[in-house]
């Protein structure tokens, strides 16, 4: 087959660039460059997109794409990744975006590659941007019919209007604790754990500072457990993979924030939960309409083994050591595969829904 040349999408205006970076250097890494030449696009911390040269090998430094071309580097970008829309041949085949956040994963950078009528890797608009709202991903989960924890929800002019009947309500059908969280996934900040009444309206306005839109959830004492989904039409599961925290006790801090928690895949779980899980994560996959990927995360709860699903996250961690990449590996996917199937996918579909388009007779 004839070598792709895949557009590299990294960096970004968001509190993950570093995240996305690294990410970027172990793709740049583990890709076969016998299969495709990689055009690096990084959006630096100003948000200015700056096009470099291109890999037909790996770099050696992560700092390497840290590309800061000027102007010239940005009409760069610009004009390469527009081409198809002067009627052009595009020299770039597939765009492979790498972002955290409210420009990258809500939807809206796939939303530009619908209108630069390029095919892209992973999730579409609305799978990217359902994946990224809580509530809405909440809803659509509860229309498959996929359990989940009990919570509530509201935006901050309901709040403002009936903060007490808001906060009885919570405290009488969720207690304490609980969670209060932006209703948007983008940040991964502004998250709380209210022990009493106090502290939840406390968390509730320090939420409202990073969304319009909060949920608060109730407290599971649960294990965490995620599976891989892999796929368009036809998803795959992966065998699913636990978070253990290291502390004694649920720690929000000890567990994101310090990074005091470690991967054991697969998770040590009898075999009838493990392909429950797996249909469960299949079945959410098609509630949030999943194209690409999504990493499940599931609750099992620790008191009598009850499982929910907690969210599905359409751009998961995913250097060579995160989570989903292993999950992969384990269930006999390497990442350099990984890599391959996924760019694969995103053609696929970009030809499939192409033909529906000029398909009209
Ligand atoms: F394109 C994929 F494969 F769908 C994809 C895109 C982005 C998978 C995973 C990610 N993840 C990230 O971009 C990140 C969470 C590392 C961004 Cl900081």
């Amino acid at each position: 087959a004839a070598k792709l040349t895949v557009g590299l999408i990294y960096g970004g205006k968001s509190g993950e660039h570093e995240v996305s970076l690294q990410t970027g250097f172990s793709v740049l890494n583990a890709i076969d460059y016998t299969k495709y030449d990689v055009v690096p696009v990084y959006i630096d911390k100003e948000g200015r997109w700056n096009m470099g040269q291109t890999y037909t090998a790996a770099p050696s430094r992560p700092e390497e794409l840290q590309i800061s071309g000027g102007p010239e580097a940005t009409s760069q970008a610009m004009s390469i990744l527009w081409q198809k829309l002067s009627g052009q041949k595009s020299t770039i085949d597939v765009l492979f975006p790498l972002l955290h956040g409210t420009y990258g994963e809500d939807g809206t950078i796939q939303g530009l590659f619908e209108m630069m009528d390029m095919p892209y890797v992973g999730a579409g608009v609305l799978a990217s941007s359902a994946g990224m709202d809580k509530v809405i991903m909440k809803k659509l989960f509860a229309q498959a019919g996929l359990p989940q924890c009990k919570y509530e929800s509201f935006i901050s002019a309901e709040y403002e209007a009936n903060e007490h009947e808001i906060l009885s309500s919570i405290e009488h059908n969720l207690g304490f604790p609980c969670f209060v969280k932006p209703a948007n996934l983008g940040s991964s900040v502004g998250i709380t754990k209210a022990k009493d009444r106090i502290e939840l309206e406390r968390a509730i306005e320090y939420a409202f500072r990073y969304d319009l839109k909060v949920i608060v959830e109730e407290n599971i004492d649960a294990r965490e457990v995620e599976v891989g989904v892999l796929g368009n039409e036809l998803p795959l599961a992966s065998v699913p993979g636990e978070i253990v925290s290291n502390s004694d006790y649920y720690d929000y801090d000890a567990k994101y924030i310090d990074g005091n928690s470690r991967m054991v895949i697969p998770a040590e779980i009898d075999s009838e939960l493990a392909e429950n899980l797996r249909e469960l994560a299949l079945r959410a996959f098609k509630a949030i309409d999943g194209n690409g990927l999504c990493r499940a995360d599931f609750f099992v709860s620790r008191t009598d083994g009850t499982v929910m699903i907690n969210e599905v996250n359409t751009m998961p961690g995913f250097t060579a050591f995160s989570m989903y990449p292993l999950l992969w590996r384990e269930t006999g996917k390497s990442y350099p595969a990984l890599l391959d199937e996924l760019i694969q996918l995103g053609m696929d579909r970009y030809n499939k829904r192409r033909q529906l388009q000029f398909g009209r007779d």
